[in-house]
């Protein structure tokens, strides 16, 4: 029998707890090959939270309560953590809510993906047969999808559709090796923090629909300003993608400064002139990108996988040059070879350079670095 131990933070969650302990134990004495035990871990919750938990310790054994300060839900899973490990000697670890949001029926469905060699199992409400609730509102529902495939963009895991979710089974050696990391993160961004961190040891990460309940019963303790900051902060400072934009904009001035001397100097066309700027600009990013952004990925295998990937560079430097040159000759054939008087006379053409370069060229560059030329092995 192997053991998990479901670790379920509250904060006033009176109105949830009960029904929600019923409900996993329920299900979890239907499993075989498991032991389940449920470690509550409450911010010693004004309503009462923790006294509905000890009344219920007497009926299920394998409930325990941990009563903590009031430090944020990366700080209560934190502790919740390591009392389990070190009191209950768990194989698995899951991470719930109170609220209901979470379905406990799923637990089967977790613990087969980690019988069948999943390391990391996220409840998704971004794949086929996951939902967010119906009733949420616009600003909610942008929120959630906008903020997640910000993250999958930035740390360039597509494959992942939840990052946020926070309903998950995770083995236990994940989570002690990541504690250092994670210690770092009181808030919900622990979230974020934690999934990184099993993606960069190697974690098999794997995922079940989740459709999630919107509660009923208590209010939300989410503080979406911090949240969406400290995401944000999170992605930009433990991505590529930050020193990827900075490689661009150095990339961006040698590609202006050379486009601006062809066409005033040397009187080459516009066109013409952009997609050789560009190429100038390509080539060396291509070495700062190799020592600085993608350090971490730099290219291995001695001067031949060097001279390979530097021909992939090329050839997808082609594609940006096309797009450059093709994304110049129709805007100024469709919108005009003019100058701007909104803009203080400015030619037409450096406005539809800045917006190809970022709408089109960032985002079609960013994906293909990452999963083309320093793709993880
Ligand atoms: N122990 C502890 N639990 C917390 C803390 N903050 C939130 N929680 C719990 O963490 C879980 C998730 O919090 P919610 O407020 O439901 O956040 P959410 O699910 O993102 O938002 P809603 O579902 O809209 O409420 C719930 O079980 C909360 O009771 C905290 O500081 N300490
Ligand atoms: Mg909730």
């Amino acid at each position: 029998m192997k053991r998990a131990s479901i670790i379920i933070p509250t904060y006033n969650e009176e109105g949830n707890i009960q029904q929600l302990v019923e409900q996993v134990f329920d299900v979890s004495s239907h499993v075989p090959n498991w032991v389940v035990d449920v470690v509550i871990v409450d911010s010693n919750s004004p309503d009462g939270t923790g006294k509905v938990v000890e009344s219920l310790i007497q009926k299920y054994p394998h409930l325990h309560l941990l009563k903590t300060e009031k430090e944020g839900l990366g700080k209560a899973y934190m502790k919740g953590f390591k009392i389990a490990i070190e009191k209950l000697q768990p194989y698995l670890l899951f991470e719930m809510d109170a609220d209901l949001s979470h379905d406990p029926k799923l637990i089967p469905a977790f613990l087969e993906k980690i019988e069948k060699g999943a390391d990391f199992v996220i409840g998704s409400r971004y794949i086929k047969g996951g939902s967010i609730p119906a009733d949420w509102g616009l600003y909610r529902k942008v929120l959630s999808s906008i903020g997640n495939l910000i993250i999958r963009f930035g740390f360039m895991k597509l494959s992942i559709s939840d990052w946020t979710s926070g309903y998950r089974a995770i083995k236990v050696w994940i989570v002690k090796d990541a504690f250092t990391h994670t210690e770092k993160y009181a808030g919900y961004v622990f979230q974020v923090a934690l999934l990184d961190r099993a993606i960069a040891k190697h974690a098999r990460i794997a995922e079940v629909p989740l459709k999630f309940i919107d509660r009923k019963s208590g209010i939300s303790k989410i503080d979406s300003v911090q949240y969406i900051v400290q995401t944000l902060w999170y992605v930009f400072t433990h991505s590529s993608f930050i020193k990827f934009v900075i490689v661009g904009l150095l990339g961006f001035v040698i590609d202006f400064g050379f486009a601006y001397a062809f066409i005033n100097l040397l009187k080459i066309a516009k066109a013409p002139a952009n997609m050789l700027s560009a190429e100038v600009a390509i080539v060396c990013n291509f070495f700062i990108n190799n020592f600085w952004s993608f350090r971490h990925k730099k290219i291995a295998g001695g001067f031949m996988a060097y001279v390979g990937k530097f021909f992939i560079f090329n050839f997808v430097s082609l594609g940006s040059i096309l797009i450059q040159g093709g994304g110049m000759f129709l805007a100024l054939k469709f919108l005009g070879d003019t100058k701007i008087l909104l803009l203080g006379g400015l030619s037409s053409w450096i406005l539809y350079k800045v917006l190809i370069i970022a709408f089109l060229i960032i985002p079609y560059s960013y994906v293909l670095y990452n999963k083309v030329v320093w793709k993880n092995k």
